[in-house]
C-alpha cells in the first residue's frame, strides 16, 4: 500500500522533501499540502505533486482520510502544535528539527507519545544517516584512536536572512551538533558555555556571529563548536576527534580535484540541501519504510528532547556568559 503523506510547511526543506518523496523515494506519495503562505503550497504542488490537495487548515490536513502520516516542515516555533495534533489523531509524524524550540515543549510531545503507547514521532536529524558521520562513528567504536578526549567542530553557512536571530545559532544550527555528537560519542552533556569572538562585519546588526560553544560530557570529553553563519565562502561542516591514540576527521564531501589557471582546487558546496542530500534521502525512506512496517527506527522524540535540554542551557549561557550545567533525567523505558 502506498503511504499517503500530508506536508505542513512548503518552504525550502518542505519543497525538497515533497520532491524527494515524489521523484526519488519509493512507497509514498504526497496527497496533501498546507502552508500559512498559500503561494508556497501552490508552487510546491505545481512543481512536484500535481494531484495533491491544498488544505487551508493544517488541522483538517492532519485529520484527512487521505493522509496516513504527516511531515512537519514549517518554522520551528510551530512544530509542537502540529506534532501534538498528529499524535492525537494517532498518525505517525516526521518532524523537521528542532522537535520544538524548548525542552518543555519537547517534553509535552514525549508525554503525549508515551500516553499514546506506541512510537509515532521521527525527528529530522539526518546526520546519523550521513555516510561520513557513520564512518567517523564506526572509527571511534573500533577503538583505533582510543578514547575521545577533545572534539573541534564547525558549522558554517555562507549567510543567513534578517529573521535569523542570535538564539537561532543554538536552536536552529547547533541543534544538529547537539544531536549528532551525543549519538556519536554515546555520552551526555554536563555543561555548556558560549563565547563571542570579534563580530564579523558581514553579520547583520542584530546578530552575534560567529559564536563558540564549549561543551563538556559526562566522561569529560571537551567539545568546541564554531558557529559561523555568515562565513561567505561555503556551507561547511567540520568535525575532528582527538583520541588517545590518534585523530579522526569527518570526511569532506567528494569533489573533483581540479588543476586549472595555475591553481589546484576543490569546490566547496554552498547549499545544505546538496551537502546532506544522501542523508535526507535515507532518513525519509527509513521513515516511510518504518511507518509501512509499523516500526519507527530513526531519531526519536526523546533524542529531540535531549538536544533541546542542551540547547536551553546554551541559550541561557549566551546571555549569562557562565558555564551552565546541563542535566538530563534517565530515558523512560519506552525510549530505551
Ligand atoms: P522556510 O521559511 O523556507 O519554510 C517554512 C514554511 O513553513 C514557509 O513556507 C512558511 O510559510 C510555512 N509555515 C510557517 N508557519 C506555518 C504555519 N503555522 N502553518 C503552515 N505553514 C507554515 O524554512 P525552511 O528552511 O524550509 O525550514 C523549515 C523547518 O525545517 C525548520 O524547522 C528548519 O529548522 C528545518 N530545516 C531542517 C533542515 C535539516 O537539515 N534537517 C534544513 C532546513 C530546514
Ligand atoms: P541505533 O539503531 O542504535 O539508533 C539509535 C537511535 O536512538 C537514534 O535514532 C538516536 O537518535 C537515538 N539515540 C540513541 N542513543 C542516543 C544518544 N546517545 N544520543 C542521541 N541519540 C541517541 O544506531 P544506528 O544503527 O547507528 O543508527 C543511527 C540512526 O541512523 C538510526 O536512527 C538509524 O535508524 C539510522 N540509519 C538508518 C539507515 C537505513 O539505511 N535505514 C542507515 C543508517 C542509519
Ligand atoms: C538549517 O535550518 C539546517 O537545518 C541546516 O542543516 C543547517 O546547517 C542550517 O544552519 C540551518 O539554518
Amino acid at each position: 500500500m502506498t503511504l499517503k503523506l500530508g506536508v505542513i510547511g512548503a518552504g525550502a526543506i518542505g519543497q525538497d522533501h515533497i520532491r524527494r518523496c515524489m521523484q526519488t523515494l519509493s512507497g509514498s506519495r504526497i496527497t496533501a499540502v498546507n502552508d500559512i503562505n498559500p503561494d508556497n503550497a501552490g508552487s510546491a504542488v505545481a512543481r512536484y505533486a500535481a494531484d495533491a490537495r491544498i488544505f487551508d487548515d493544517p488541522h483538517a490536513l492532519i485529520r484527512s482520510d487521505d493522509v496516513d502520516a504527516v511531515i512537519v516542515t514549517s518554522w520551528g516555533a510551530t512544530h509542537e502544535a502540529f506534532v501534538l495534533a498528529t499524535i492525537a489523531a494517532g498518525k505517525p509524524v516526521f518532524c523537521e528539527k528542532p522537535l520544538a524550540t524548548t525542552a518543555e515543549a519537547c517534553r509535552r510531545i514525549v508525554e503525549a507519545e508515551m500516553k499514546h503507547g506506541r512510537r509515532l514521532v521521527q525527528v529530522g536529524f539526518m546526520r546519523p544517516y550521513d555516510a561520513g558521520y557513520r564512518a567517523l562513528k564506526a572509527t571511534l567504536d573500533s577503538g583505533r584512536i582510543g578514547e575521545p578526549l577533545m572534539l573541534h567542530c564547525a558549522h558554517r553557512n555562507p549567510r543567513v536572512g534578517k529573521n535569523y536571530t542570535t538564539d537561532m545559532a543554538i536552536t536552529d544550527t547547533l541543534i544538529h551538533e547537539l544531536h549528532v555528537l551525543r549519538w556519536m560519542l554515546d555520552d551526555d552533556y554536563v555543561s555548556a558555555q558560549v563565547l563571542y569572538p570579534r563580530k564579523s562585519g558581514k553579520a547583520l546588526e542584530h546578530l552575534r556571529d560567529p559564536q563558540i560553544v564549549l561543551l563538556e560530557t559526562a566522561r569529560g570529553t571537551r567539545i568546541d563548536v564554531e558557529i559561523f553563519v555568515n562565513c561567505q565562502y561555503g556551507y561547511d561542516v567540520q568535525c575532528e576527534v582527538i583520541g588517545e591514540l590518534g585523530i579522526a576527521r569527518l570526511p569532506e564531501p567528494s569533489a573533483v580535484p581540479l588543476r586549472s589557471e595555475a591553481a589546484r582546487s576543490e569546490a566547496i558546496l554552498m547549499d545544505w540541501k546538496e551537502r546532506f542530500i544522501g542523508a535526507y534521502d535515507v532518513e525519509l525512506q527509513d521513515f516511510i519504510d518504518g511507518v509501512r512496517a509499523g516500526v519507527l527506527r530513526g531519531p526519536d522524540a526523546w533524542s529531540g528532547y535531549c538536544a533541546a535540554v542542551a540547547a536551553d542551557a546554551c541559550v541561557a549561557a549566551q546571555t549569562s556568559g557562565a558555564v551552565t550545567p546541563i542535566s538530563l533525567p534517565a530515558a523512560p523505558a519506552f525510549y530505551r
